[in-house]
């Protein structure tokens, strides 16, 4: 079992797509277990994006994620973290497959809609940042027909 970390970044929320896309992880069979609405501040920002902090693009992508809410969501379930990646797709919108969520909802080089944790370690990490408080252990009553016993 896996918990990852995504975000629903604020161009998410400004287009109305927060339900439609919290419902693909749904439907898919991932299990929340932490759903927050809040502003990042410039603090968070730095620590979530640490090993961009050179980049030519970092300025314009803290600006873009500390401007308006977003939602941070928690997520469970074997390979979550992979299969939540996967149904993200590309980074980008114009090169993401259709039938992903970036796919089909975006087609910006800069507003990607969602972030998701990339490794297990690295949702361990991202986790604590976005959920010090720990993430909600409950059992869905669907798990034995949505997951596999070993
Ligand atoms: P995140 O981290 O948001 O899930 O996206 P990815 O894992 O798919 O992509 P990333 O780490 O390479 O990029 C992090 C973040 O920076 C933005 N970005 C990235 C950007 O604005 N311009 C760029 O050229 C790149 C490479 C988008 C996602």
């Amino acid at each position: 079992m896996e918990t990852t970390l995504l975000l629903l970044k604020p161009d998410a929320l400004h287009r109305g797509l927060a339900g439609r896309i919290i419902t693909r992880f749904e439907e898919k069979g991932l299990q929340l277990v932490g759903l927050k609405l809040m502003q990042m501040s410039q603090e968070l920002a730095a620590k979530h994006y640490a090993e961009h902090t050179e980049r030519p693009f970092y300025p314009g992508l803290v600006k873009f994620m500390t401007a308006s809410p977003l939602v941070a969501i928690a997520l469970r379930g074997p390979g979550a973290v992979a299969i939540a990646r996967n149904l993200m797709g590309a980074t980008f919108g114009t090169e993401a497959d259709a039938g992903t969520i970036r796919g089909d909802f975006g087609c910006s080089k800069s507003y990607n809609l969602i972030h998701g944790s990339d490794s297990p370690e690295n949702a361990e990490r991202e986790l604590a940042l976005f959920f010090p408080e720990g993430t909600c252990d409950w059992q869905p009553i669907s798990s034995d027909w949505l997951w596999d016993s070993e």
